[in-house]
């Protein structure tokens, strides 16, 4: 029989590409959706595999509509992506972004723990968790202390910590992918990487002037979501549970970020970006680089995409569609 998947969050960047690799590793999908009041671009990046998954309404804060989709699911594999993703956000709303992120995450990992107790359970675990804090060598591993800058962080940790106090105490099958930033064409609009390749291209076809970002100083290690998808999956074939940090161990500012997408479109970004205020944080997290050794030595995965390929695959999709 195929194996079962049930993902929240799944009309999102990762649940979407994690969708789509499912289905090619034969499995049965099955996905919760967040209502809103857009209909129409709900399931936009589900589009090419909507006839292949199984998606109903619900709610990660409404726990009663997470065991119904569960209930119909019968996961073998339950991947919990939903969230309030937006780390500057989480600073606006940061008793939501705690309530989906904490909260939430702990009421898909208590269902499964009570209704599921066969199925194994991977988390969206973030490299926002360890905040300004940096091992000696100047990486975040594993074992590197966790002091998170953001509402958004500290959420996060606390959805960490529940899923290794369950593997702990029930015994359960409870995973963490400590995962750095990815991206992809699927990355919505107000996060850096799509910000930039977005509005210089809206520069380039002359239909924008500027663009205004926030600190332009932090630095970033970026992968692409189809990877970090892939590992996901890996972490949950392991022999046992585990925690694993995804990431690909190169880092650039954002400074460095807008000089190769505007000269990758022949221009000079000191021509067209300003900082504004507005986009910079309370406390910023200022540099993240992470070091993939134990997926790499223990799961055998590692990134598939160059920092450059990300940026050209990114660059096209803009390209076609601007
Ligand atoms: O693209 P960002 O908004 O991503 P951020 O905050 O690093 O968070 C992402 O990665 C995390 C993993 O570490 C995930 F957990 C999280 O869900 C999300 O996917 O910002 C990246 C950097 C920051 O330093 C930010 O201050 O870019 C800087 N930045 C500068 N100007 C900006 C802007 N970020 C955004 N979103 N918009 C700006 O105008």
């Amino acid at each position: 029989m195929a194996p079962r998947a049930f993902i929240t969050g799944i009309a999102g960047q990762d649940g979407s590409y994690l969708a789509a690799y499912l289905l090619s590793q034969g499995y049965e999908v099955f996905g919760l959706i967040r209502r809103n009041s857009i209909t129409e671009h709900q399931q936009t990046r589900l589009e090419s595999i909507a006839q292949h998954v199984h998606t109903e309404y619900g709610d990660v804060l409404d726990p009663s509509s997470v065991y119904r989709v569960m209930a119909r699911a019968r996961p073998d594999e339950v991947y919990n992506l939903a969230a309030q993703s937006h780390v500057r956000i989480s600073f606006d709303v940061p008793h939501l972004t705690i309530q989906i992120n904490a909260l939430g995450a702990f009421n898909v990992l208590d269902l499964t723990r009570t209704h599921f107790p066969n199925a194994k359970f991977y988390q969206a675990s973030s490299s926002e968790m360890f905040g300004n804090s940096v091992d000696a060598d100047g990486k975040q591993r594993e074992t590197t202390v966790m002091t998170p800058a953001s509402p958004y962080g500290c959420a996060k940790l606390f959805a960490y910590s529940s899923v290794r106090n369950h593997r702990r105490a029930f015994g359960m099958f409870a995973s963490n992918g400590i995962l750095f930033n990815h991206e992809s064409p699927r990355r919505a609009s107000n996060f850096v990487t799509s910000k930039v390749i977005r509005n210089a291209v809206l520069i380039k076809r002359g239909k924008a002037r500027q663009l205004e970002l926030g600190n332009m100083d932090s630095q970033r290690d970026w992968g692409h979501s189809k990877d970090y998808v892939r590992a996901m999956h890996m972490i949950l074939q392991h022999n046992v549970a585990d925690d694993f940090v995804v990431s690909t161990g190169v880092t650039h500012s954002i400074r460095e970020l807008c000089d190769i997408v505007f000269r990758k479109l022949g221009l000079d970004y000191r021509d067209y970006v300003v900082q504004n205020e507005k986009y910079m944080r309370p406390e910023e997290l200022r540099y993240l680089c992470g070091d993939c050794t134990k997926a790499t030595t223990t799961l055998g995965w590692r990134p598939e995409y160059s920092f450059d390929q990300l940026i050209d695959e990114m660059l096209e999709a803009a390209l076609a569609q601007t």
